[in-house]
């Protein structure tokens, strides 16, 4: 707890009745721990602002927020101040990481070791955390009444003379009640509607004929890097252009490629122009290739982020039909044909030797 709300659990033990904002401070390395609070405040109607102002995360009531939370029809405002330690007459205080703050409440800072370990402080129906030893802290930032803002309580006739001789004093500015009841009105279906975690697409294209080990390594690496894999295969045509006669037609390919647990989603390359348009299209994350491709389409660095992925060695569909192309029908009826020949001349050689002997 911090500001007024400090102050208000230790001389009410909950709110200043006249507050009209909750004020509670973490240390900067907390950050991302409190931003995962954020959707499960926003399911109860508490919602994070716009972050307009560094060091500090505002959260607003709305007419969604339980009543549980809520009662009474005041919709407190909640600010979260970020912390940072600093050295200051050579001992470690934590201050506002705001230089902002820091220069509106110069004094409000707190020494480490009279803030940990921290204390429970019964708050209301509440125990909340707040700072151990706050004498220092309240005498030096001058901490007078001053700091709450007054607002018309529910029942504020109870404080009527208490606020009438304040207002004299001129020490409160009174928020004006249709602040104080303004309820901010929300659609609740962007209230409620959980934030998706845009799934990561990867992008990568080839021909994939005869489809061997290299290939399925690249796909496995590619599709690792996210949540779908989407092939551009080269057509049948495109591969002509790239000088490609491929073994098996753009249906097989496709085929065959979509049977593979890496990939999500097969769509026909049909040039070198059409990636970037594919990037957008399918909203792409992340592009990828082998490593023989490595700096051809860094243009998408533009667009997405652009990977190149070393090459399975000893493998090539060149390869594959090199060694299937040695062993066709009429080349192994040629081979089988050579053989028996040589294996006569061998015979026949074997033979003469022996009558000679
Ligand atoms: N690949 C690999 N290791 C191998 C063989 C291929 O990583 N041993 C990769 C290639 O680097 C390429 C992909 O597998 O990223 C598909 O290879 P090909 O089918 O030969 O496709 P390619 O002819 O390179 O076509 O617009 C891009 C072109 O369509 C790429």
């Amino acid at each position: 707890m911090h500001s007024g709300t400090m102050l208000g659990a230790v001389r009410h033990k909950g709110l200043i009745p006249w507050d009209d904002d909750i004020d509670v401070m973490v240390e900067e390395f907390f950050e991302s721990k409190l931003e995962l609070v954020v959707p499960e405040l926003a399911a109860k109607g508490i919602l994070l602002k716009e972050r307009d102002t560094p060091g500090i995360l505002q959260f607003y009531c709305t007419h969604f927020t339980s009543s549980d939370i809520v009662r009474q029809e005041i919709y407190l405002q909640i600010d979260v101040f970020l912390g940072e330690r600093v050295q200051l007459k050579n001992q470690t205080v934590l201050h506002y990481q705001s230089k902002y703050f820091r220069e509106c409440f110069p004094n409000r800072y707190i020494e480490i070791d009279s803030l940990y370990p921290l204390k429970n402080y019964d708050f209301g129906p509440f125990t909340v955390k707040g700072i151990r030893d706050y004498s220092g802290y309240f005498s030096r930032s001058g901490f007078r009444t001053d700091e709450a803002i007054v607002m018309r309580h529910m029942n504020f006739d109870h404080f009527l003379p208490e606020i009438e001789q304040l207002k004299v004093q001129g020490d409160y500015p009174i928020r004006d009640e249709k602040y104080l009841r303004y309820r901010h009105e929300v659609n609740m279906d962007e209230l409620l509607e959980k934030p998706t975690i845009k799934p990561k697409t990867v992008l990568t294209y080839g021909t994939f004929d005869l489809f061997h080990v290299g290939h399925v390594n690249l796909l496995r690496r590619l599709r690792a890097l996210g949540d779908r894999l989407i092939v551009g295969l080269s057509s049948d045509e495109f591969n002509a252009i790239k000088g490609k006669k491929s073994f098996y037609s753009y249906e097989e390919r496709k085929n065959i490629l979509l049977a593979s647990q890496y990939v999500d989603e097969v769509i026909p390359e049909n040039n070198w122009e059409q990636k970037v348009d594919d990037v957008k299209k399918y909203n792409v994350d992340i592009f990828g290739m082998g490593s023989d491709w490595t700096g051809k389409f860094d243009e998408l660095k533009h667009n997405c982020e652009v990977v190149y992925l070393d090459r399975t060695k000893d493998i090539s569909t060149t390869e594959v039909k090199q060694s299937l192309s040695g062993l066709n029908a009429d080349k192994i009826k040629e081979l089988e044909k050579s053989l028996h020949s040589t294996l006569d001349i061998v015979l026949h050689l074997a033979s003469s030797v022996g009558e000679r002997k």
